[in-house]
């Protein structure tokens, strides 16, 4: 039997040949990987009640969501927004530079609380003080009370920690008069106020944010307080306890810190990563700590207007003025673009998904109708349909999802992942997603008919022999699918980006099958 040259015929993606022996018909097609070089993905996270888990669950899973990213080197750019038309600071405007700080006591009754928008024009580097003219748990509830550390504790980062703040006049003040937006509707009276949140670095430069974040309390009292039982938490993920035995002195400050490692004198070490959130819009492969903003972004809280408008915030996103004057015009013209639902509803847009879809599609072009690898929707969602009208589409044990037949609808158009909201792991979710935003292929259909039992699958890191890898093993690295005459690839079997994959088989008889597979 005499097989074709493969080569010098490569690197022609997916070339076929077929040559003729006395009994039977080879052929041998040549695939190549895809290579997508630039990635803009926009996730959609449901805020309303009910999806605090999902989101803390999918902000567990970045490096899940991001190996693939990884593996081949993609230039990937990660923005959220949230569902809720209602709320100024959402309607498709991206996420990041949001947090708060509450001090919890024991009983659960808010101490003290700050919280920061990203309006407040938090810089790396800076720790942020209050003024010492403000020194109370409702003053410093107004951005105006705030600003910018300007004495160098360390290398380059600023702040007093552990030490008297210095006078506002003169420093850089936060960019608004808004108290934060994170799910606030304003200051919020604190029901003790005896100890103050007077200043934090969110995002330190000389050490990491896992290293170098920290927190200074000031006990506003004449009296030493016992911190037993009380709690530093934030709207959405953060949460921790202080040990017991924990003294703040009267009159005195307590610095909590994430370690011992980041020059600050610590009183308190925070076990377990409470985190501070920093002013990144978009996670990129520059990003720093990226799993930790990724996760404090995605959690996007659950006190979002009960009308899930997912398909409407994402084309709010796109409108002017919140596109450039919000999101950066973050959308790059030579970048494929994935758009990420995750909810446990419907969604109540006000306008039909194939108005939506054409008008994401016409995003990115033209070609973006026929190529789905250029714009595609995928959707973490209530994703099968209840038996009964009026039932949930799932349950977990978070509670019931919604069947969100419309997204489901634009997952199927543009041939994005659908996966359940209910899912009790997201971590093959998450790498299921970003595998899809990667852009790499994971099936190959064979261009003439395949006898499965004659299959033989090689990979080449590239065009030469000389770069062959290995034959790879059925139902080991790839598996056969004979309703598609493809060879297909799961996650940790997906062949590297430009490699090659070279399938060489007999070609079935007009009228033969795979072993009656059809
Ligand atoms: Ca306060
Ligand atoms: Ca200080
Ligand atoms: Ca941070
Ligand atoms: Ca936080």
């Amino acid at each position: 039997m005499t097989l074709c040259r493969i080569w010098p015929l490569l690197p022609i993606f997916g070339l076929a040949c077929t040559e003729y022996s006395y009994t039977s018909k080879t052929a041998i097609d040549v695939f190549q990987q895809n290579q997508r070089n630039k990635v803009d993905v926009l996730m959609v996270v449901d805020n309303s009640g009910s999806m605090i888990e999902e989101q803390a669950k999918l902000g567990a899973n970045f490096q899940a969501f991001i190996q693939y990213f990884q593996d081949i080197d993609v230039d990937y750019q990660i923005g959220v927004i949230t569902t809720d038309m209602v709320n100024e600071s959402d309607q498709g405007r991206l996420r990041g530079g949001n947090d708060e700080i509450v001090l919890l006591s024991a009983a659960g009754l808010t101490i003290d609380r700050v919280a920061w928008s990203r309006a407040w024009g938090i810089e790396p580097g800076r720790a942020w003080q209050l003024d010492p003219a403000s020194l109370s748990a409702t003053a410093n509830d107004l951005p105006s009370a705030w600003c910018a550390s300007t004495e160098v504790y360390g290398a380059s980062d600023t702040g007093t920690p552990g030490a008297a703040n210095h006078a506002c006049p003169g420093a850089p003040r936060p960019d608004t008069d808004e108290p934060g937006d994170s799910g606030d509707t304003g200051p919020v009276p604190d029901e003790a106020g005896e100890i103050v949140i007077t200043e934090f670095l969110a995002d330190p430069v000389d050490v990491e944010d896992t290293l170098g974040e920290w927190i200074e309390l000031t006990n506003v009292t004449s009296e030493d307080l016992l911190l037993d039982g009380c709690v530093l938490a934030d709207d959405d993920i953060n949460r921790w306890t202080f040990p017991a035995g924990t003294v703040i002195p009267a009159l005195g400050r307590l610095v909590v810190a994430r370690s011992d490692q980041g020059g600050v004198l610590a009183d308190v070490l925070i076990e377990g990563g409470f985190t501070l959130n920093n002013r990144d819009l978009l996670i990129t492969p520059g990003t720093d700590d990226p799993a930790e903003v990724f996760a404090e972004n995605v959690a996007v809280g659950f006190t979002g207007w009960g009308w899930e408008m997912g398909f409407e915030t994402a084309r709010q996103a796109f409108l002017e003025p919140v596109y450039t004057e919000a999101n950066g015009a973050f959308l790059r013209d030579d970048a494929s673009f994935s758009l990420i639902f995750l909810s446990d509803e419907e969604d109540s847009s006000p306008y039909t998904v194939d108005e939506y879809l054409r008008f994401l599609t016409e995003l990115k072009g033209e070609e973006a109708y026929r190529d789905h690898r250029i714009f595609n929707i995928s959707a973490v969602v209530g994703s099968t349909p209840p038996e009964f009208p009026g039932d949930p589409s799932c349950e977990s044990e978070h509670g019931a999802a919604v069947y969100g037949s419309r997204f489901i609808k634009a997952v199927e158009r543009t041939e994005g992942v659908l996966e359940s909201i209910c899912a009790a792991d997201f971590s093959p979710i998450a790498a299921e997603l970003g595998l899809t935003a990667s852009g790499l292929e994971v099936e190959f259909v064979l261009h003439e008919a395949c006898d499965e039992n004659s299959l033989v699958v090689s990979l080449y890191a590239d065009a030469t022999d000389e770069s062959f890898v290995r034959e790879l093993v059925k139902d080991v690295d790839y598996s056969f699918v004979p309703e598609r005459n493809a060879i297909r690839f799961e996650e940790e079997q997906v062949p590297p980006a430009q490699y090659y994959i070279v399938a060489e088989y007999r070609v079935l008889a007009v009228g033969a099958g795979n072993g009656g597979a059809r």
